[in-house]
Formats: C-alpha cells, structure tokens, sequence
C-alpha cells in the first residue's frame, strides 16, 4: 500500500510487535541539514563516490579525501539530531526492543538517545591509522595539519567508514541480519536502499515474516517489497506516529 496518511494497521502492529528493526539512510538526516547523497543538493552530485569514496583514491590523493571528509565532519559536528531522530528513541519507551540499523556515519541516532545502534558503514567522528591501527578523535585530527599522520608511527591516518569495495564490520553487519530476523515491524527509513550489502536487510526482515514500513517522500526499490510505503519526511511523520502510539497505549485503540 503506498499512501500520504498513517494507516491504522501500523498502530495494531506496533501495538502486538516485541521487537522493532529500524533501517536508515541519509534521508533521515536530512532535516538535519546534512545533504544527502542522491538529493538534487546531494554529495554524488558534486563529487563522485569512486573518487572520494575508495581507499585507492584515497592512497593516490589524501589531500583530496581528506578535505572531503574534513568538511563533512565540520557540517556533522554542526549538526542537530531531528524531531524524527528523537521519536525512535521515544519509541524505546513504547516497545520492548527497538534496534537501528543505520548506513549514517553521523552518529545522531545515539546522540538523540537511541540505545541500540548498529553502524553498517561506520562513524564518521572516529578515525584510525592505516599501518598500526592507533585511533584519534577528531579534535586532535581537526586541529592538525591535513591529511593527518599517525604520532606513534607515522602512517596515514583515515575516517573510521567503510569505502566502496571494503567489507562491513562483520559484527555490526551480522548482529543486523539477526535484528531484522527477528523483528516484528520493520522500517526503512530515508534510504534508497541501492548499497549493498546493507541494501539487503529489509529483504531478510520480510523473508523472515517481518511486516515492513518505508518513509520516503518518493518511492524507492524497496516499495515492491514493503507492506506500507508513507509518501513523506521523516522528521514529521515519526514523531506524529510516537505521539499516536502513545495516547493509543493509554486510551486503547
Ligand atoms: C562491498 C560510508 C564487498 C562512506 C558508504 C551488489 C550489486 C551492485 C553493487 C554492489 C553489490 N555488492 C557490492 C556492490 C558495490 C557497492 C555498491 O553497493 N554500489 C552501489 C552504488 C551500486 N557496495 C560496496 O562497495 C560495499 N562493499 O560490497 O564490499 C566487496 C569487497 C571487495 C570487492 C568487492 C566487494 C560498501 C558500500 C559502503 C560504501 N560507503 N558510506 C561515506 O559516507 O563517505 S555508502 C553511502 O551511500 C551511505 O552510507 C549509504 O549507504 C549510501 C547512500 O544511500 P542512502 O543513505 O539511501 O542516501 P540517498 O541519498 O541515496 O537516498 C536518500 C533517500 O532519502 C532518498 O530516497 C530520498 O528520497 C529520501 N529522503 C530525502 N529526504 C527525506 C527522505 N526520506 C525521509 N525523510 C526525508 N526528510
Ligand atoms: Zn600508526
């Protein structure tokens, strides 16, 4: 069903569901004022991923990268986590279990209170030596030089995210295939669900019997596969479905 309103049906599965999945991408971020990447003001519009987004660019020029990522960390750090954000933490209170999933590397779900969080693609507020592993926070990054160079070795230091052509943190990937198997509801929110692998969690959330809802303003490839699709943004429809739930739980449906 693909629709502008909030079904009843979510408030009866949300209702009876143990276990929520959460999957993001950058759209629920938006309204946070960090651009998205497909969006007409998105990052691949100005910038190509196989030319920022890869460890061989960014061996062949870390200069480059590194002014990439420095000004995204500027735009992060800057940041507010939004309405939307702050309505799955709420929903915590509403639910047994509710655990993100998330292709961001901006860590506002965490900063809006979420206690379960797993980072598919990293964090961009983290940072690591390429040869001996060292971590750096970004204040002493951003307060040195760039590209950064490891103080205990010398090496090249690098954001602590996944880049096209690397694997995902196993732990984080597996711990999400789990979450979505065993979700009850399942949301898709912000993302155009095109990143594989990460792409592929919403499929094994429906396999496994899951009943899956997307946000987005515009459909997506995953809208075949979903129960409900809401036409709209994030930062407005979670916290109306929050506040629903709520007043539901305690007046009955
Ligand atoms: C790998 C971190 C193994 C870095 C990122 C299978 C098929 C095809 C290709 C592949 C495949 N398997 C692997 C590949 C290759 C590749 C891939 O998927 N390519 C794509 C482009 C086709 N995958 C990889 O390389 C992965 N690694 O496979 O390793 C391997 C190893 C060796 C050799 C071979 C294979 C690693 C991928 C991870 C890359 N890192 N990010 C950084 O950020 O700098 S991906 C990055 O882009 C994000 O994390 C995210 O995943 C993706 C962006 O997608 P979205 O988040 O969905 O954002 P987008 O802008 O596209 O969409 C936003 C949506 O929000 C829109 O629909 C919009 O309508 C909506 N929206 C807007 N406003 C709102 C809104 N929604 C709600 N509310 C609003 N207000
Ligand atoms: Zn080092």
């Amino acid at each position: 069903m693909i629709t502008e309103t909030i079904p009843q049906i979510l408030y009866e599965k949300l209702l009876s569901a143990r276990t929520v999945g959460v999957f993001t991408g950058a759209g629920m971020s938006a309204e946070s004022n960090i651009p998205t990447f497909r969006g007409n003001e998105g990052l691949w519009k100005k910038f190509k991923p196989e030319e920022l987004a890869n460890f061989d660019a960014f061996m062949k020029n870390p200069e480059l990268v590194w002014e990439w990522y420095s000004s995204r960390k500027k735009i992060i750090h800057g940041a507010k986590p939004n309405p939307g954000h702050f309505a799955l933490a709420e929903l915590e209170k509403l639910v047994d279990e509710v655990i993100i999933i998330t292709q961001n590397i901006d860590n506002l779900h965490r900063r809006a209170g979420s206690s379960i969080v797993h980072e598919l693609h990293g964090n961009i507020e983290r940072n690591y030596c390429i040869k001996c592993g060292e971590h750096f926070t970004d204040d002493v990054i951003l307060s040195n030089p760039l590209p950064p160079t490891c103080t205990k070795c010398g090496g090249l230091v690098r954001p602590d995210v996944v880049w096209f052509g690397e694997y995902l943190p196993q732990d984080e990937f597996s711990a999400s295939e789990n979450a979505a198997r065993r979700s009850d509801v399942f949301f898709s929110l912000g993302t155009s669900g095109i990143v594989y692998p990460a792409a592929s969690i919403p499929h094994i959330a429906k396999y496994a019997g899951a009943f899956i809802v997307e946000i987005n303003p515009e459909t997506t490839p995953l809208s075949e596969i979903t129960d409900i699709t809401i036409l709209g943004k994030s930062g407005i429809l979670l916290p109306e479905i929050t506040k629903n739930l709520t007043s539901i739980k305690h007046k009955g449906l």
